[in-house]
């Protein structure tokens, strides 16, 4: 049951945030990160395989089990979550999407613009000194698929010879700046915060609907189970959002 006042404030909200997380790529078959490193990769603790420690340790098992995950998520399609979400482009003047997530799902559904806080999969960059490295972007879905026990070296940085590295931000690295502050102006400025499959346990992200609410924003959110943002929602729906976010966009735009 979708409360109407929920669906009267999304249809008239003027500045419109939506946050997600790994839940909105869950039914895609995108396995959160923790599914995936108890699954195929689950003789590798996820220290090993996704921090900085991890990469210079061993860089090439590091750029391997990245590259095993790009060739995954080349495979699998948006759902109708991610569709719904790009639906309310044209219906809403002022919407933003951040998330969470790495892959290029909402990019695939049609959204553009989308703020990524952790990096992107299918991106890299050098370990040394930063530049980016273009050659993933464009032939990510060319490569050969990687099978899970193919260790690969990672390639080099053309400006400095240093490893090239995933462009996605690991435990203990800082959130890109310019990302995460807009990320506060908007939740700040917004007169709805839509949260969507998030745990709401990994920080500075999980600070965003605080700052909205404080700011003054309604909060609702759509998750599987109870969270850390239950407290601070004003309408909690529980359920798939690949079924209530599609529901939600019919009910208030038809
Ligand atoms: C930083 C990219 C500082 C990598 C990721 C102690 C307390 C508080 C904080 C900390 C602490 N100790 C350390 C920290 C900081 C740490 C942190 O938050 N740790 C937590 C875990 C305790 N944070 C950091 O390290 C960040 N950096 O703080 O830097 C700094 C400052 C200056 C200079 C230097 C350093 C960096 C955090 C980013 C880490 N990188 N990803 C990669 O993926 O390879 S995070 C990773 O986890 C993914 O991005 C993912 O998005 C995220 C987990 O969050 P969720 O998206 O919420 O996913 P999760 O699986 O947890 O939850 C899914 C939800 O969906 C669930 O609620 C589920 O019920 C729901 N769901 C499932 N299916 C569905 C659904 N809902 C609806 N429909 C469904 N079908
Ligand atoms: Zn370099």
């Amino acid at each position: 049951m979708i409360p109407p006042q929920l669906i009267e404030k999304i249809k008239f909200s003027q500045s419109l945030v939506i946050l997600t997380g790994a839940g909105v790529s869950a039914e895609s078959g995108i396995p959160t990160f923790r599914d995936l490193v108890t699954g195929v990769w689950q003789n590798f603790d996820a220290q090993k395989l996704a921090s900085a420690d991890g990469f210079v340790a061993d860089p090439a098992l590091v750029w391997s089990f990245y590259e095993w995950c790009r060739d995954k998520v080349s495979k699998i399609e948006p759902n109708p979550a991610h569709h719904a979400i790009a639906s309310l482009v044209s219906k809403i003047p002022n919407l933003s999407v951040i998330t969470q997530n790495v892959d290029d799902l909402h990019e695939r559904a049609g959204n553009n613009g989308v703020i990524h806080l952790h990096g992107r999969l299918n991106h890299s960059r050098c370990f040394r000194c930063n530049e980016p490295h273009a050659d993933l972007e464009n032939n990510a879905a060319k490569k050969s698929p990687l099978d899970r026990d193919q260790i690969i070296d990672p390639p080099h940085c053309r400006k400095c010879g240093g490893l090239i590295r995933p462009d996605v931000i690991w435990f203990g690295e800082a959130l890109p700046q310019n990302e995460y502050n807009l990320s506060e102006v908007l939740c700040m400025e917004a007169d709805l915060l839509l949260i969507i499959g998030t745990s709401g346990l990994v920080y500075p992200a999980a600070n965003l609907p605080y700052l909205a609410k404080q700011a003054g924003a309604r909060i609702a959110q759509i998750n599987y189970e109870v969270n850390e943002f239950e407290s601070i929602a004003d309408f909690n729906l529980y359920g798939k959002a690949g079924k209530l976010l599609p529901l939600l966009c019919q009910l208030a735009f038809g």
